[in-house]
């Protein structure tokens, strides 16, 4: 049996990346284990599945907290009641304070919908959308208090098309987070991505890029 780093997704809403994460980790050679999906919304679409899949639950409910810092705090204790080696955020909408990233410094990442630098934030589609852009695309990288500028551990681009509205953009783009998101989980979870000098290297760079490249057209 190999060792399985046992790992936290914090979630608020619908929970698609949350769902490829928990697929990939039925592969029993997969590095990783999903030990606990924490929420901050009680409502998270997402909550219901992993509870049906016999997978660990918690909800810390931001609005029950004075500060962002007792906010922080809270899921810390969980995380750590939970033997959590790595996080992974996946929808999560809160902006984590700089005590909990640094108490996380490598062993927490994120997925977001665009390729990084470009278009940190919200609304990534859209604004993309608006520049006219021809290639877009999603990257998974460490987490740092600097929104969305932690080192990139991977990127899938997908194509604009003509005539796409944010809905079919985003979509498109989702289809290559659920491809990206397991595969930057499993470089991190097996050691194969680490940190140097704030930019990601990959063990075997023949697995850096292999199968994001132009992800399946829907
Ligand atoms: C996100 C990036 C941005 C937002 C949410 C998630 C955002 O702007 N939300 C509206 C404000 C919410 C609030 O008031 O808290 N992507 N924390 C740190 N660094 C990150 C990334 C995400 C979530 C928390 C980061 C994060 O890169 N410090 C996920
Ligand atoms: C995804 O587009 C992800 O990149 C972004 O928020 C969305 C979450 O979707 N951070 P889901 O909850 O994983 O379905």
């Amino acid at each position: 049996m190999i060792e399985r780093k046992r790992v936290a997704i914090l979630i608020s809403g619908r929970g698609s990346n949350m769902k490829a994460l928990v697929g990939a980790s039925k592969n029993p050679i997969y590095p990783a284990e999903i030990a606990l999906v924490l929420s901050n919304r009680v409502s998270a679409a997402g909550l219901a599945f992993a509870e049906a899949t016999g997978i660990q639950t918690s909800v810390i409910d931001h609005k029950k907290y004075g500060t962002r810092e007792s906010f922080d705090t809270a899921i810390d204790a969980r995380l750590r009641e939970a033997k959590i080696e790595l996080v992974a955020l996946a929808g999560f909408m809160r902006i984590m304070t700089a005590g909990f990233v640094d108490a996380w410094r490598d062993r927490m990442i994120n997925i977001h919908p665009s390729l990084l630098p470009s278009y940190k934030g919200l609304h990534t589609h859209e604004r993309a959308l608006a520049d006219g852009v021809k290639i877009h695309g999603c990257t998974s990288h460490f987490v740092r208090h600097d929104v969305d500028a932690g080192p990139i551990i991977a990127q899938a681009a997908v194509p604009v098309l003509e005539g796409d509205t944010p809905e079919t953009l985003s979509a498109r783009v989702l289809l290559a987070e659920h491809q990206l998101y397991p595969h930057a989980l499993r470089l991190v979870a097996s050691g194969r991505a680490r940190v140097e000098n704030e930019r990601v290297v990959i063990a075997d760079s023949r697995e850096a890029t292999a199968p994001l490249i132009n992800p399946p057209l829907r």
